[in-house]
């Protein structure tokens, strides 16, 4: 079999670089290692900034985006009792709109369908072959059958723990990493948000997230011990911390239910250099990871494939592949903004271990000067709304 682009992955990188591509007739195939159902289970991102809106609309799969999802102008910061917020349109004239990772991948995987667009699902012993050459090509087995696809060029959308950032040789590939000694411990209810818009939270106890998905879908975080598992928290165990974590004027709304999801994310910045290697190019968490906290994971896998989809189309249709050869240093220049801010937002929120009483006190009058000056709020919502491509 040959195509012209191979899509290792069917996350929402794969799915988007895919859908991008059949609106110019470029033909991919996306290999997923798991099946639809489990990709769509998955509980992530929740946050999109407007240049991932737009990619929706040029994909033209924005359409239930429009409908459903909340455009939320701003967010409150919290420090102990105290809050304020921030607000992103009056900064920047632009909001940010709530809408899951998981409707976001159901969108993609949908429109994937109705065009008939090959997926295949199960793949197992994925590898890539001669990427360094003119003669690149991807085998991979289903139900035992090992399948090779001959293909042009190779987009390694197969997140962290995927194959492709492990083909590039060490030789040529440098990574940097920053692991946090905590993690989030995550849990969805069908309970109404405490807040219509997101609540970051500072405290003597650690981090916590008020956010959410629907008016009936809330969605809450909080900082914990990396060797926490969930169920080592009980539902109402977490509802206290919850509460005492935010301010109490939120506390006392806050409404509680059972949890339909819980789960724990370690916390971690990883950059690869580069994101390209002959014919095959890494596309967001295959080649990058943020920290949740700045809500940058999901959008900079959005402006990678911006980046990507423009130097394949600017190939196929012109024959001119300078948009290929500045790949990986366009999508770095803006990876390495967004792994800025997401570590920046990190250190101003949650409680490290090792803090002295001074460090606590800069950390204080860090959010101090983000509450009182208007130049610091503006310089976050430019980041938080996302920074331009
Ligand atoms: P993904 O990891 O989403 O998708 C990669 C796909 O490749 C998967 O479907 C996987 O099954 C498949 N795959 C892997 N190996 C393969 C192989 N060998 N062959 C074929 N397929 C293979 N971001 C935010 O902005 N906010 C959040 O709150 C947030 N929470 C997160 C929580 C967790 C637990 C994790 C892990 C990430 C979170 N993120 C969050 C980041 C997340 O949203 C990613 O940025 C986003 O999923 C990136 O999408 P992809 O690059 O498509 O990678
Ligand atoms: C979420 O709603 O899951 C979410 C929102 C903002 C973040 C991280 C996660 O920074």
């Amino acid at each position: 079999m040959r195509t012209q682009v191979v899509i290792i992955g069917g996350g929402p990188s794969g799915l988007l670089l895919g859908q991008l591509l059949h609106t110019q007739g470029i033909k991919a195939v996306v290999l997923e290692r798991k099946t639809r159902d489990y990709v769509l289970s998955r509980i992530r991102a929740g946050i999109l900034e407007r240049g991932t809106i737009a990619l929706m609309h040029e994909a033209g799969v924005g359409a239930r985006l429009e409908k459903e999802g909340y455009v939320h102008d701003g967010t409150i910061i919290s420090y102990g009792d105290e809050d304020f917020t921030v607000n992103f349109k009056e900064h920047t004239g632009t909001s940010v709109v709530v809408y899951g990772q998981t409707e976001v991948t159901r969108d993609l995987y949908d429109a994937r369908e109705a065009a008939g667009l090959e997926t295949v699902f199960n793949v197992e012993q994925v590898q890539i072959h001669g990427a360094d050459t003119d003669a690149s090509y991807v085998t991979y087995e289903v139900d035992g059958a090992e399948q090779r696809i001959d293909c042009d060029y190779i987009a390694g959308c197969d997140g962290f723990h995927g194959v492709s950032r492990q083909a590039i040789p060490l030789s040529v590939r440098k990574e940097y990493e920053k692991v946090y000694p905590f993690g989030w411990l995550g849990i969805l209810s069908e309970t109404p948000p405490v807040n219509e818009e997101l609540i970051y939270a500072a405290s003597e106890r650690g981090f916590a997230l008020c956010s959410m998905r629907n008016e009936n879908l809330s969605r809450y975080y909080i900082q914990c011990s990396l060797s926490d598992k969930p169920e080592d928290w009980t539902d109402e165990a977490f509802w206290q911390e919850l509460k005492r974590r935010i301010p109490k004027a939120h506390a006392d709304k806050l409404v509680t239910g059972p949890s339909i999801e819980k789960s724990i994310a370690p916390l971690r910045s990883f950059v690869t250099e580069p994101m390209r290697w002959g014919r095959l190019f890494l596309c967001g968490d295959a080649a990058h990871i943020v920290p949740p906290t700045g809500a940058k994971g999901l959008n900079t896998a959005a402006s990678d494939i911006h980046y990507l989809y423009q130097g394949l189309k600017q190939h196929y249709r012109e024959h001119d592949s300078t948009g290929l050869d500045a790949y990986s240093e366009k999508a770095l220049a803006r990876v390495w903004k967004a792994e800025r801010f997401s570590w920046w937002m990190t250190n101003l929120l949650h409680r490290f271990p090792d803090q002295t009483a001074f460090d606590l006190k800069m950390q204080k009058a860090d959010i101090d000067f983000l509450r009182s000056n208007r130049e610091a709020q503006s310089v976050m919502a430019q980041n938080y709304i996302g920074l331009p491509y």
